[in-house]
């Protein structure tokens, strides 16, 4: 198969970060037969990525990378280069106050500024606090005071804000097939950003304005991050009152405008944990349930400490086997997970307590949890028959599907409710 080629204006794209959003991002645009440097500061994932090989695991993914690396359409590199266009996909971390941190965005815009010409567009794809894409130009007109974010000047840049929406995992339909929401700091900005992305994206490019753009996506994440913490709520209200939570659900969710989300031992990933903050952060008066929703899900997995701690009350040199150390169901990805940090923190504060940890989905326990001497990783079955209290954290599908049987005699603390009869 070969690459279709473009009609658009672009000739060359710089894409700057090539972690899961921007190396994905590069390579669909390389795919319509657009010249991409893809830019990273780690030079391993850039002699890797002009190997054809990706850095992390996506399905499917593997085939289009070798396809445009071997087709010339995609090339990466450690320094930016002179483009048609930019799109920055940093990480934007938060800070100790929840604040976000800027330093990758600033970095990212110091090694372009010196290759902008007038005409060029920067588009700003990490998630940010509302009112960072234009204190970015702000910057960029800072570092190169001959360029202009007039559009009737001659020396006009354009900057827009396009928030990533795939879900990883699913990142070869959704980046084609999920609607995208673009909004530049002037209307050029936004049509020349709505041409851009349309060269890879067929679903529909919603054109606003930068801050509606940047504000879209942190309410998105933290509609999610509310209705979690609702479903977490009802878990303590149900255990104070004696009430199978799972089955208070499902009975409301029957009403035909109700539709509570799962609870569970917390809310973990770089993103529902995270965005929400940069919210609160900005507008910290009236963000109130965002923030208690916020609150509530990080308070979760120190209420689900003080149940293992209740189980194993009484019980000499107890066992406990701690089922699943991922964010979240069937993925390996242990960023911001809950169930690592109930598992880290048993481990490090019960030394007397023999924990066995089970987690099908990476190979070796993380060096936070290996260094803990009373704690190792050990196959499902082992561990819960060796174990006095069963800890299970995660609903990935060999926990769903294990013979139930093997848990009598046992105290069993089910966070996901996926064993109740
Ligand atoms: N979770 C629950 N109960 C539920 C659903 C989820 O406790 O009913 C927990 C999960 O176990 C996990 C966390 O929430 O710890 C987040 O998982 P998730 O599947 O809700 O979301 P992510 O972080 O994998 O991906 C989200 C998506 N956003 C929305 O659904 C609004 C995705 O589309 C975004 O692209 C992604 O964040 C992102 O990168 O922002």
């Amino acid at each position: 198969m070969h690459s279709e080629k473009s009609t658009q204006t672009f000739e060359r794209v710089c894409v700057v970060g090539l972690g899961y959003i921007g190396l994905p991002t590069a390579a669909f645009i390389a795919s319509k037969g657009v010249h991409v440097t893809g830019v990273d500061v780690n030079s391993k994932f850039v002699e890797s990525i002009n190997q054809g090989e990706v850095p992390f695991f996506e399905p499917g993914f593997d085939v289009l990378l070798k396809r445009v690396v071997e087709e010339g359409y995609l090339v990466a590199q450690t320094e930016q280069v002179e483009a048609d266009a930019y799109i920055v996909c940093v990480p934007t971390p938060f800070k100790e106050d929840h604040k976000v941190d800027t330093k990758f965005i600033n970095s990212a815009v110091e090694a372009m500024a010196p290759h902008l010409r007038p005409g060029a567009l920067v588009v700003l794809e990490s998630t940010s606090p509302p009112g960072t894409t234009e204190d970015m130009a702000n910057y960029i007109l800072e570092l190169r005071p001959d360029l202009s974010l007039d559009e009737d000047d001659e020396n006009a840049i354009f900057v827009a804000h396009c928030p990533e929406r795939v879900l990883p995992g699913q990142i070869m339909e959704e980046m084609e097939n999920n609607d995208r929401v673009i909004g530049g700091l002037t209307p050029r900005g936004t049509q020349l950003a709505v041409e851009l992305y349309g060269t890879f994206c067929t679903a529909e490019l919603l054109q606003t304005n930068a801050t509606t753009a940047e504000m879209a996506k942190l309410t998105e994440n933290s509609f999610r991050d509310v209705n979690i913490a609702f479903a977490n709520e009802l878990s303590l209200i149900s255990d104070r009152l004696g009430i199978d939570v799972w089955e208070l659900i499902e009975l409301a969710n029957h009403h035909p405008r109700v539709n509570i989300l799962q609870p569970g031992p917390g809310v973990g990933g770089h993103c529902i944990a995270v965005d929400p903050w940069f919210i609160v952060s900005s507008v910290p008066e009236e963000a109130k349930i965002i923030k208690m929703a916020r609150d509530v899900n990080d308070g979760k997995p120190a209420w689900v400490i003080e149940q293992v701690k209740a189980a194993l009350e009484g019980k000499e040199s107890p066992t406990v086997a701690a089922l699943g150390i991922a964010f979240k169901n069937d993925i390996d990805d242990l960023r911001e997970s809950p169930s690592l940090n109930i598992v880290k923190t048993l481990g490090s504060e019960n030394p007397e307590v023999d924990i066995r940890v089970v987690e099908p989905n990476v190979s070796d326990l993380p060096e936070s949890l290996s260094a803990i001497p009373n704690l190792k990783k050990q196959e499902l079955e082992t561990a819960v028959h060796d174990a006095d209290v069963v800890l299970l954290l995660v609903n990935h599908k060999e926990f769903v599907q294990m013979d139930t049987s093997l848990l009598e005699g046992k105290s069993v603390i089910d966070t996901k409710g996926i064993w109740r009869s």
